[in-house]
């Protein structure tokens, strides 16, 4: 059966969009997978203790046959081949993180593997993105719209969408 993820993208180490077109690029070889739509990139404020240079995030809807589980192994091995990750500070800066933010209204909650993602619904990093190209989609566990969790948002990060002839680094 054909599934609906959503992925979260973000970088803030090196070339940033040029790491984020390489992972789009990435993401769409997965076998039984295809790219079917992909927000604008934005320029964040970094969220968490760690003191780090600002993010590119964006989000991407994948339709895939993957399972979830599949699907996450195979998001790590991007991670880690195509950009040779270094895992040393937590939540630090990094050239690509790709996080499964959804898998069709599937609840999962393994060690490694919880779906919805568990601050999905407070980071306007995600949320602002997710919200260009999935308004109307339902949170699994609140049944609220996307439109609705990104409106009653309360933090202060900034999230700056990029015209296309804007990005650079
Ligand atoms: N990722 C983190 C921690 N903080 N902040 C922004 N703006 N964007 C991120 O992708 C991000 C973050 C850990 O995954
Ligand atoms: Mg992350
Ligand atoms: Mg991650």
């Amino acid at each position: 059966m054909e599934i609906e993820a959503y992925i979260a993208l973000g970088s803030n180490l090196g070339n940033r969009e040029h790491n984020l077109l390489r992972a789009v690029a990435e993401v769409g070889r997965l076998p039984e997978s295809r790219v079917t739509a992909l927000s604008s990139f934005y320029e964040t404020s970094p969220v968490g203790t760690v003191r780090q240079d600002a993010f590119y995030n964006a989000v991407l809807r994948l339709s895939t046959r993957l399972d979830a589980r599949s699907l996450l192994t195979h998001l790590l091995q991007i991670e880690d081949k195509t950009f040779k990750r270094v895992r040393t500070i937590h939540q630090g800066p990094r050239s690509m993180d790709l996080d499964l933010l959804l898998y069709g209204d599937r609840v999962i909650n393994e060690e490694d593997l919880v779906v919805p993602h568990p601050r999905l619904a407070e980071r306007r990093f995600v949320l602002q993105p997710l919200c260009e190209i999935a308004p109307e989609l339902l949170h699994p566990l609140t049944g609220k719209p996307m439109h609705e969790l990104l409106a009653s948002l309360e933090s202060d990060e900034t999230v700056v969408k990029l015209l296309p002839e804007e990005r650079c680094d």
